[in-house]
């Protein structure tokens, strides 16, 4: 089975019961995961974008996987799922677990409801600081640009905001 390489960003801005602060949240998911992790980033804390007003511990793993995309999505979602994130509530609600499949190896790939690399990553300091540090020169099949050069046009841009 080809193995590929995927890029995973973790998100959590809610306490965890029995895990504790988003901090932990990550970890215990990360662990929960159960492939292989080629890299891991810091755990980085941000403002959050869009309405909910708390603070988020965002992550981004390399993991390998012999797996397509359409089939680690459903394995992703079951882990939020163990994690207590109910589907069905307001979109970008506080959320104990959030898992999305930034980019992978096999390059683009668009079946319903999922599409890589993410619609929105370039436009995300939350994913682009954390991914800059582990896969800075993994290149975006959509733009041909490397992380770590979205993550500084980025930063220029906000900056000039
Ligand atoms: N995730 C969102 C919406 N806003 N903001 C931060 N800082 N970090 C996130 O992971 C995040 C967010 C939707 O998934
Ligand atoms: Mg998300
Ligand atoms: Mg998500």
């Amino acid at each position: 089975m080809t193995q590929h390489r995927f890029l995973i960003a973790l998100g959590s801005n809610k306490r965890h019961a029995r895990y504790g602060a988003p901090e932990r949240v990550i970890d215990a998911a990360l662990a929960r995961i159960g492939l292989p992790v080629v890299a891991r980033s810091r755990t980085l804390t941000s403002a959050p974008i869009g309405p909910s007003r708390r603070t988020y511990a965002n992550a981004v793993v390399v993991i390998e996987s012999g797996l397509d995309p359409a089939e680690l999505l459903p394995q992703l979602k079951a882990i939020e799922s163990s994690f207590g994130r109910r589907g069905g509530g307001l979109r970008w609600a506080a959320r104990v677990l959030d898992l999305d499949i930034i980019l992978w190896s096999g390059g683009m790939w668009a079946t319903r409801g999922l599409s890589v690399p993410h619609a929105a990553f370039r436009e995300r300091g939350f994913v682009l600081d954390p991914a800059a540090e582990i896969a800075g020169d993994w290149r975006d099949p959509v733009t041909g640009l490397r992380i770590r050069h979205l993550k500084a046009r980025l930063d220029r841009r906000s900056r000039r905001a």
